[in-house]
């Protein structure tokens, strides 16, 4: 009688107890989470992205995080009248209260101690002077220095903001501006489409700050990312930096969105570029501005009429925006240029990486939570993809 240990091995059934094994070692991957790295200049959106994450993937916001926020939103609107204010004579050429009685309000919002703010008698005056048509005047001209995204959404409802049991809504928190300095993680599960196995998907998205002095922290959560959303303020094309007044912003996207793009470091990462703030885009070009004044090839651009109507300026300038984005994927790494800047102070010497990567562009509004809503079906699908293609799998 043969003893069944020595008894030779079918091979059909040793390939089919490796395969076993191999599908095995995937889905130990596959249960990892996925990392999603948001990048991109300082006010581009990224925070307000991870915002949308919590509303759409977990359980929104707590009682506490809600009154958490009243301190944040009174700060916007200080933040926001006060650099109004202080603009008005500064502005070439200058512009004049319309009420010149309010100068004694203006006075008191610049010079306002900590125990003056959110007094009745400083509503009273952030209120008239909101309504004042010199201030108007003076916000329409926000682009000539730096004035925070939220501040005419805050000032436009400061009834309800008064109001002492006022508790901020979604919107409000969404709206609420806020300089990220440290490195954030959002975790969270999404159901993974049928068409890539069911079940559910862990992913991690990590914002970091945009500004130059918070990019030198970057690195230190490059490795083993999965995807990174690059975010863009579409509407920054008339804007300076608010680090370094004579930069633009726009030209600062494109020049960070180079470095991040041909990154030794993220090789092997997929690429998901957000034209972030449509909607103050579509509002400024709807008022006349034009990009041309700023990036002279939009005069001899011609729109691919798929992409939409040719006649349309606003359509006509966010494809520009995109195709300016899309070109820096196409020209290879800058002659003579290995260096790889992350900002002033920064710099790491890279060799030449040539490999081939493609592009997924998204047009978006971060603040609209439905936007967000169907973009992020998108793009969780093309990284589960990704991710399932880097396995084998797919
Ligand atoms: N109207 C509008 N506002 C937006 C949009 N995206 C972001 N914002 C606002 O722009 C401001 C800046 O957004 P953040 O999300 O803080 O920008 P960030 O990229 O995290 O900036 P840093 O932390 O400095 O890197 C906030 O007040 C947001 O509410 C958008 O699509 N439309
Ligand atoms: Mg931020």
């Amino acid at each position: 009688m043969r003893l069944a240990c020595f008894k030779p091995e079918d091979p059909a059934k040793r390939t089919s107890r490796e395969l076993e094994k191999k599908i095995a070692s995937w889905n130990k991957e596959y249960e990892k989470p996925i990392k999603i790295l948001l990048l991109g200049a300082g006010e581009a959106g990224k925070t307000t992205i991870i915002k949308q994450m919590k509303i759409l993937h977990i359980k929104g916001f707590t009682d506490k995080e809600r009154q958490d926020k009243v301190k944040e939103v009174l700060a916007n609107i200080h933040e926001a009248i006060a650099c109004l204010c202080s603009n008005l004579s500064i502005l070439e050429p200058p512009v004049k209260l319309e009420n010149e009685d309010y100068l004694e309000g203006l006075n008191f919002i610049l010079e306002a101690e900590p125990q003056d703010k959110f007094t009745k008698e400083y509503f009273r005056w952030v209120e008239k002077l909101w309504n004042d048509k010199g201030i108007q005047e003076c916000y329409n001209r926000a682009n000539e220095f730096q004035l925070i995204e939220s501040g005419k959404y805050f000032l436009d409802k400061l009834h309800a903001v008064q109001n002492e049991n006022y508790v901020p809504s979604d919107q409000d928190i969404l709206h609420c501006r806020r300089k990220t300095t440290s490195i954030q993680r959002i975790e969270f599960s999404i159901d993974v489409p049928k068409r890539f196995g069911g079940g559910t998907q862990d992913f991690w998205m990590i914002d970091v700050g945009g500004q130059r002095s918070e990019r030198k922290k970057w690195i230190q959560v490059f490795a083993g990312i999965q995807a990174i959303l690059f975010l863009v303020a579409s509407s920054s094309f008339d804007q300076t930096l608010r680090e370094k007044n004579q930069v633009n912003r726009m030209e600062e996207a494109l020049n960070l969105f180079d470095d991040v793009w041909n990154s030794k470091f993220l090789l092997d990462s997929g690429f998901i570029l957000f034209l972030n703030k449509q909607d103050v885009l579509e509002d400024k070009i709807r008022k006349g501005k034009d990009i041309g004044n700023y990036f002279p090839d939009y005069r001899t651009y011609n729109m691919d009429p798929k992409d939409g109507n040719t006649g349309d300026e606003y359509m006509r300038t966010r494809c520009f925006i995109r195709d300016m984005f899309i070109e820096v994927t196409k020209k290879g790494r800058r002659q003579g240029d290995r260096k790889w800047s992350m900002g002033p102070g920064f710099t790491v010497t890279v060799e030449e990486p040539q490999i081939q990567k493609e592009i997924y562009t998204h047009f978006t509004i971060a603040t609209d939570t439905s936007n967000i809503r169907t973009v992020f079906m998108d793009v969780h699908s093309m990284v589960i993809s990704w991710n399932l293609k880097s396995y084998g799998l797919d």
